[in-house]
């Protein structure tokens, strides 16, 4: 028994460490996927049915921030739709987190605070 979880233990560290050492890259998913580099979301628009959350997927060290609104330029332009949920979520270095459910159809925009220019949309049918 002891063997066993010895070899759990080793096991565990080993995808602990294979899992930081991803460059480039997080296996990491969940509904709808936006995977992010250290600067960007990797598509400009994602399209989902209503009632559905989308999955931020950070493949750098590089945290983000994502809320509702968008850049202008490099100006912040902060704002919440009619029927988008309310955002503000932390995605760490190589985390993922959810946004949603989206349940009302439209357009909604999603900035992070921390990169000027990077924005997307989500649009909802
Ligand atoms: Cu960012």
């Amino acid at each position: 028994m002891k063997k066993l979880f010895g070899i759990f233990i080793m096991l565990s560290l080993f995808t602990v460490i294979i899992s930081a050492c991803a460059v480039g890259g997080n296996t990491a998913t969940g509904p709808n996927p936006v995977h992010m580099d250290s600067m960007s979301f990797k598509v400009l628009s994602i399209t989902i049915k209503k009632g559905q959350v989308v999955t931020f997927i950070n493949d750098e060290v590089t945290p983000h921030t994502v809320v509702n609104g968008t850049w202008d330029d490099s100006t912040q332009k902060p704002g919440v739709e009619s029927g988008a949920p309310k955002t503000n979520i932390q995605v760490d270095g190589y985390g993922s987190g959810t946004v949603g459910p989206f349940n009302t159809s439209g357009t909604f925009k999603l900035f992070c605070t921390l990169h000027p220019g990077m924005k997307m949309t989500v649009v909802v049918k």
